[in-house]
């Protein structure tokens, strides 16, 4: 082509997204294609654009929003209009109750269609209102390169979360030279790369601040430092360490805040827990929330005269909370300075230091009297027989760790007990809101997000069940994932009512927390061409862990467990 037809020749729409993609340095995106998307998709697979193709769209969210957490740029979902772009707020929610940054494309009807029972007509903006920061809708196709970048800026600016972007067909089907489009990406590209967007500037702690933080560090009998996802997503990993081996204070990460400092750390305080939170009396709560899984931070389970100082992105989070001081900034910008100012003058508890033998102690008590229980080889299995095997296979990876993927109740709540994470942002759970069906989503973003790392998930077969069908694109994308069911054969396990609730006219029906007993889910995914194992002892089970792990290929490990193992509902019974 020479330069003149270059000036003159005509793209569409869908081709001027994929090059508002390319430009801002998206990798990567998930979706469901269909009317009027599909061709977006196809135009950014040829420029280079990684597209992920799930079957629902529920899934291809969760992905979105998990790969904006592990690579701290927002994950990209593409739907279809009215029931794609419903099934996508699954994911838009999760990013948001996450804070994990993503956006959201939709197609949608046409706009002189819209309110006459067109298509697949849904007003998007609307629906995705209560879950986005923000939403763009394009009404003519030069609006497209402004739009990406100003939602991938606002994604990922301040604390992350979701944002969405609406696309019209009629706007998808309009054209312009492609002088005129590389124009506009380079405007765009100026506006918010070069320059920056207007009020997302990074908040500056002051010194007053900064020497009350250190002062109340200083002065407390009974500090403790907790971390959770916002220093993850912002790789304060370094920064965190420094802290406390600094200051020798004990750390507690939330869930998956774990392995930001490795759990085998002689200060983790998380076999300790309760101890740590209890008795703390000034706490630095780094880049997590003091919501119900921390307690609110409230007492029973904290003291009533504990001092928090909140290190968060989100002045609205202070705010809410009220702590006894707030640090408002990016984690590992606020760490620098705060790690600098101690090391001018320093102080350390030390090993000796009442306190900190007090944590040590207790954690030891705790991990042996549970490897006590994890020594047993316990057949058919509880939880923590097979739980302990896979820890065991996991460690003898080595670096770089698995990714590990869990949902589930018991299943779930075992795993984070015994598993041992080691390296940062290598834990995937069901998260803030404890969403069952963010498994196969998560293992699918993990995997090409990270693809020098194996993803191993440990899933309840109710959690498993949510999104199983997306092992199919596992076997199609040949990613190096293993999934791990625990078979119990439902919600919970198996049937535990009171024989006095089993009555009525339809007692007959199996109860509402049983599935199918002896489901093959190993055999759902040889259906598709990956490997299935079905294991029910150590021996089988060690066995098909040291040939799935090797081989680096899809395979579901359907681990048979004794219905009547485990709690109902895990360890949360107060909010069942
Ligand atoms: C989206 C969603 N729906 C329903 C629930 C309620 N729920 C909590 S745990 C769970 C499944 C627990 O069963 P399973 O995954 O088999 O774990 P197990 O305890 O049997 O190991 C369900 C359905 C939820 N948390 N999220
Ligand atoms: C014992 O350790 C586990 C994690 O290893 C933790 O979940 C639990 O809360 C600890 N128990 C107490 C009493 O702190
Ligand atoms: C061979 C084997 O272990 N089969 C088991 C599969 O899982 C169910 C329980 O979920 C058992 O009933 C089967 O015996
Ligand atoms: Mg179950």
């Amino acid at each position: 082509m020479t330069s003149s037809e270059t000036t003159t020749a005509l793209i569409d729409c869908n081709h001027l997204v994929a090059k508002s993609l390319s430009r801002a340095g998206i990798t990567h995106m998930f979706g469901v294609v269909g009317i009027p998307v599909t061709s977006l998709a196809t135009r950014a697979v040829a420029l280079g654009i990684r597209f992920i193709a799930f079957h629902n769209e529920q899934s291809a969210g969760y992905a979105a929003s998990a790969y904006g957490y592990l690579t701290g740029k927002p994950g990209f979902l593409l739907t279809v209009s009215g029931p794609g772009c419903v099934h996508g707020l699954a994911g838009l929610s999760n990013a948001a109750v996450n804070t994990w940054p993503m956006v959201m494309i939709s197609g949608s009807c046409d706009q002189k269609d819209f309110g006459r029972g067109d298509f697949q007509a849904l007003d998007p903006v609307t629906a995705v209102k209560p879950f986005v920061k923000t939403s763009v809708k394009v009404t003519k196709v030069e609006e497209v390169p402004d739009a990406v970048f100003q939602l991938i800026s606002v994604a990922g600016s301040g604390r992350p979360g979701g944002c969405y972007l609406d696309i019209p067909a009629d706007v998808l089907h309009e054209t312009l030279t492609e002088l005129e489009a590389e124009r506009l990406l380079d405007e765009a590209e100026r506006k918010f790369v070069s320059e920056g967007v207007e009020g997302v500037k990074d908040a500056v702690v002051s010194k007053d601040d900064l020497y009350k933080a250190i002062s109340a560090i200083r002065k407390a009998e009974r500090p403790l430092i907790v971390f959770g996802k916002g220093a993850a997503i912002c790789r304060a990993e370094d920064e965190v360490k420094l802290l406390v081996e600094r200051t020798g204070i004990p750390f507690l990460p939330t869930p998956m805040g774990k392995g930001l400092l490795p759990d085998t750390h002689e200060l983790a305080a998380t076999a300790a827990r309760s101890l740590a939170i209890g008795k703390c009396d000034v706490c630095v709560v780094i880049g997590a929330r003091l919501n119900w899984l921390l307690h609110f931070g409230e007492p029973p389970k904290w003291s009533k005269d504990v001092k928090f100082v909140l290190v968060d992105i989100d002045e609205g989070e202070i705010e809410l909370r009220k702590p006894f001081l707030g640090l408002v900034g990016d984690a590992k910008k606020v760490l620098k300075v705060l790690n600098k100012e101690i090391k001018d003058d320093p102080f350390c508890l030390g090993r000796n230091h009442p306190w900190v033998q007090a944590i040590m102690n207790k954690a030891k008590e705790n991990v042996s009297r549970m490897e006590g229980q994890l020594a047993k080889d316990v057949v058919p299995f509880n939880f923590l027989t097979p739980m302990r095997i896979i820890r065991d296979a996991i460690i003898g990876l080595g670096s770089p760790a698995p990714i590990v993927v869990s949902e589930g109740a018991n299943a779930m709540d075992v795993g984070r007990s015994v598993l041992v994470q080691t390296e940062p942002r290598t834990r995937l759970d069901a998260g803030t809101w404890g969403t069952m069906g963010v498994g196969l989503g998560y293992c699918i973003a993990a995997a090409v997000a990270s693809p020098d790392r194996l993803v191993v998930a440990v899933e309840g077969d109710s959690g498993f069940g949510f999104s199983a069908m997306e092992v199919e694109t596992l076997v199609r994308y040949q990613l190096p994932v293993v999934v791990i069911v625990f078979n119990n054969g439902g919600v919970y396990g198996g049937d535990r009512r009171n024989p006095e609730e089993i009555t009525g006219p339809y007692k007959d029906d199996p109860a509402p927390t049983s599935f199918v007993p002896g489901a093959k889910y190993h055999v759902l995914m040889e259906a598709f061409g990956g490997k299935g194992y079905l294991v029910g002892t150590p021996d089988e089970l060690k066995s098909a862990l040291t040939e799935s792990f090797s081989a680096r290929k899809p395979a579901v490990i359907n681990v048979t467990i004794d219905p009547y193992a485990g709690a109902e509902s895990g360890r949360m019974q107060h909010k069942n």
